[in-house]
């Protein structure tokens, strides 16, 4: 029985922990830097413990700190929300061998699915189709790795086997510049993973970013909760993303879903995860897998009705899932705006005090954020302050919602993304649906 969980996070996510938390009446204990006091699920929550000062190394990367507060409060369980120790195997490791449960899968999925060179290893085997690469690390054999570009055939990509999210990897055009761009790929990874391993895939030019959400308890069952499509991103950062993915057909979501499904037995998957895929002239190629609650989890929760993070709970605390394949539908449409406080012209962060802020809603609306009336915004964490989410029967009508519900949203006192959202809301190749993950950014260039 869990009856008392540590969010070992912050903001809109915290919030969302702890409202699963009530839900399930179990005892929440806020854990926050000197700079979080004033956060929205620490004044909710039941009990609150301050670990550390405003750096998230010194507070929310602080494991000792945590896994403390978990003692003193006589805690039992640990949700680790997304980022932070979130995809951390030691951290899972830790949490577990001081008595207390991770909320997420074994410490040696986390690590198995850390490195993507063992990740896309174990998809394979598990039948879940790859971009076509290297099978496994690129050596020192020049002959061999040159011989390999040639067959996979250029553009190829050299990835980091510790990277991943859009850190350490190399386009290469031509065979004139690979093994320079493959010795460069290799130093960055040493100086930022610690690892120098790298491996080599086809680059595909103009995919799109569409990723399936899988539940796993511990006794091999195993479901998909259909897919969400993340292209609209700019810079590894993802602006909006819906569900389900526009133009998939329900053969191919329930062959790729199926897959996912199986895979996630045959590893012996536990919690929550997704798997990555880029989706290009209609097949499905896997690039990464995450072992955490996503940002965009909302989306999947309004088509499919499903708590994913009640489910995260329920399976730590040993329970079986509360669905089987057959009981997930896809009910309608859903879409989910990022809002971050952020300069519009340049991006930059922007924090400070929110003066006024009024939400939109009516029926289809859900907002996920932890802000209010004279919040300050601190400097020190990324600028994401909230996510607007739109459901309709249809992905019009989900649109059309959205669009009043970001004229309805005021926030006043920050800068805010949220005329960029107005921007693409109206725009027509956004309206059709299925635009490719350089889409914003040329949008932007213009
Ligand atoms: C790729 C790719 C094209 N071909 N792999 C970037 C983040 C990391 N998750 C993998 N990424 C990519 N891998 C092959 N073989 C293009 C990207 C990519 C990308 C992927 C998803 C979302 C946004 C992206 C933006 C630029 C590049």
């Amino acid at each position: 029985m869990i009856d008392k969980i540590v969010i070992a996070n912050r903001g809109e996510i915290a919030l969302r922990i702890l409202r699963a938390c009530h839900e399930l009446d179990i005892k929440t204990v806020a854990v926050h830097s000197e700079a979080d006091r004033d956060l929205k699920h620490v004044l909710l929550a039941d009990e609150s413990v301050c670990i550390g000062p405003a750096p998230s190394a010194e507070s929310y990367l602080h494991a000792p700190a945590i896994i403390s507060a978990a003692e003193v409060t006589d805690a039992v369980a640990i949700h680790p929300g997304y980022g932070f120790l979130a995809e951390d195997a030691e951290f899972a490791e830790r949490v577990e061998q001081s008595g207390f449960i991770f909320i997420g899968p074994r410490a040696e999925t986390i690590r198995t699915m850390g490195n993507k060179i063992t990740a896309i290893e174990a998809m394979r085997a598990s039948g879940v189709p790859c971009v076509p690469g290297s099978d496994g690390p690129l050596d020192d054999n020049k002959k061999r790795t040159r011989q390999l570009a040639r067959d996979i055939g250029y553009p190829i990509i050299i990835k980091a086997a510790g990277g991943g999210g859009g850190r350490g990897m190399r386009v290469v055009h031509s065979e004139a510049t690979l093994f320079n761009a493959l010795s460069l790929t290799r130093a960055e990874a040493a100086a930022a993973f610690g690892n120098d391993v790298v491996y080599l895939e086809k680059f595909l030019e103009n995919p799109r970013h569409v990723e399936f959400q899988v539940l796993a308890d511990q006794y091999g069952n195993a479901i998909h909760l259909m897919e969400r499509d993340c292209s609209m991103q700019r810079r590894h950062q993802k602006v909006v993303e819906e569900a389900p993915a526009p133009g998939i057909t329900e053969a191919q979501r329930q062959e790729i879903g199926g897959r996912c499904a199986e895979a996630c037995r045959r590893i012996g998957y536990r919690g929550a995860g997704t798997f990555e895929f880029l989706y290009e002239k209609g097949e499905f190629y896997f690039i990464e897998m995450n072992t955490r609650v996503q940002v965009e989890h909302p989306v999947t929760e309004m088509i499919t009705g499903v708590d994913i993070v009640k489910e995260q709970i329920n399976i730590a605390a040993g329970e079986h899932l509360s669905y089987g394949q057959d009981d997930i539908r896809i009910q309608g449409h859903a879409i989910e705006c990022r809002i971050n406080a952020e300069d519009p012209k340049t991006f930059m962060p922007c924090p400070g005090t929110i003066d006024q802020v009024h939400l939109p809603g009516g029926p289809g609306i859900r907002v996920d954020t932890h802000i209010y009336n004279g919040y300050t915004v601190p400097p020190y964490y990324d600028s994401l302050i909230g996510k607007l989410v739109a459901h309709g029967e249809t992905r019009d009508a989900a649109l059309a919602r959205m669009r009043l519900a970001l004229e309805e949203m005021v926030i006043e006192g920050i800068k805010t993304n949220l005329l960029l959202h107005q921007e693409i809301l109206e725009d027509t190749i956004f309206a059709v649906g299925g635009a490719n993950i350089h889409y914003l950014e040329k949008k932007l260039a213009l």
